[in-house]
């Protein structure tokens, strides 16, 4: 098939998942054409059947906000027609879907592709409940083909939110790891790190993602030099080091900010740690499961779908750092234990968190609302 996808480029889970799925479509020999302003930071480049499409923004004098919704949408429907897209799949609703939509009434009805709207969290979490966005968002999934929700959470979440009652069928996020580069020792020598725990958090450290909390919960762990903390940040981690300082954890912080190659750090991990306020699934828990990380997070949104209270991770009910921090110390105290989760973690990523059982499920999905008897049984519907 001939698939368009259309994700925010920058870090953010909702663009790993959608670049992750794209170079996944391409090698199950479908011809996939991204369409964004920027390359998505994780695509590859020159592989064959993979394609980027660079939407044009002109700033002009003339209004105050530059407007991406409609060179979006035109680019969609030149994409769509030179190459005769199958479906367009969009990730996160807020402008993608709109734009989509837009994009189908600009073709002839015989060149118009399928849209497929996936949803991630903040396009209902937070946009949902914005009276600005929330109609455009109700108007946009209605005129999907097929909407798509990456937790049983989100498409609860949504239903409530948005008052959509048009099928949302929940696809769970995968994750594919690749090689790590460097040994996990050499990595830690980086790092700094030597016998201490090394725990982890990744995320785009927006507020929801708690970073105080977090800081405050690990400065309460007792021996202090029984862990070392290391934050890959998608975003500046600049807003937090007099919080650092005034914590007195200077020397237990490594932040590494904007990696590329996640896997090397993944695997030199022990332990994540997340405080989100709230998660549609979180993703970086999930990469980490893959290098048997398990993870202590706040039992929020999707994340039980994901973590499996004591069995692959802990769950804290409360929002209290004490008690985040007594999660986490038990863990850094309990090797065995926190080897055990992490296995059973790994084999809970392998078996419901694959490419090989997610991405045959998209496809059948692009299967069934395009009329592609091909792909149509690839997975479970
Ligand atoms: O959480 C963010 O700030 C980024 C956001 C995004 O749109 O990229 O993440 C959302 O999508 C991820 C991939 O599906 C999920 O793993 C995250 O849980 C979700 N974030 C929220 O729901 C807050």
């Amino acid at each position: 098939m001939r698939i368009g996808i259309t994700c925010y480029p920058s870090v953010g889970g909702s663009g790993i998942l959608a670049t992750a799925l794209g170079e996944e479509l391409v090698c199950r020999g479908h011809e996939v054409h991204f369409i964004s302003y920027e390359r998505p930071f994780r695509l590859p480049a020159n592989v064959p059947r993979l394609h980027f499409h660079p939407v044009i923004i002109n700033d002009y004098d003339l209004f105050k906000y530059p407007d991406y919704t409609l060179p979006l949408s035109v680019k969609m429907a030149e994409v769509s027609r030179e190459h005769q897209l199958d479906v367009l799949h969009v990730h996160y609703a807020v402008p993608h879907a709109t734009a989509a939509i837009l994009a189908r009434w600009m073709l002839p009805p015989t060149q118009q592709p399928r849209v497929v709207t996936t949803l991630h969290g903040t396009d209902t979490l937070l946009l949902g409940l914005d009276p600005g966005y929330g109609p455009a968002i109700h108007h946009a999934l209605t005129h999907s083909d097929a909407v798509t929700a990456v937790s049983g959470f989100l498409m609860t979440e949504t239903r409530q939110v948005l008052g959509f009652a048009g099928p949302i069928e929940v696809i769970h996020n995968f994750f594919t790891p690749r090689p790590a580069q460097r040994t996990r020792e050499e990595v830690r020598r980086e790092l700094g790190v030597k016998d201490e725990v090394l725990l982890l958090h990744s995320s785009n450290l927006r507020p929801l993602k708690r970073i105080d909390l977090l800081l405050e919960a690990v400065a309460l762990i007792r021996p202090r030099d029984s862990f070392k903390l290391l934050v890959l940040a998608g975003g500046s981690f600049a807003p937090f080091t007099d919080e650092v300082r005034r914590l007195g954890l200077t020397d237990r912080v490594i932040v590494r900010e904007k990696v590329t190659n996640i896997e090397d750090y993944l695997q030199a991990a022990d332990l994540g740690v997340f405080t989100s306020e709230v998660e549609s699934f979180c993703l970086s828990i999930l990469e980490a499961m893959f290098f048997a990380c398990p993870s202590v997070a706040r039992r929020v949104g999707g994340i039980p779908e994901v973590v499996e209270h004591d069995v692959t991770g802990l769950l804290v009910d409360s929002a209290e750092a004490n008690k985040i921090t007594q999660a986490v110390a038990s863990l850094i105290q309990d090797p065995n234990r926190r080897l055990a989760l992490g296995l059973a973690a790994q084999q809970r990523a392998r078996e419901h968190f694959s490419a090989a059982g997610i991405v045959p499920r998209y496809e059948a999905l692009y299967a069934r609302i395009s009329g592609n008897i091909k792909w149509a049984n690839a997975g479970p519907a």
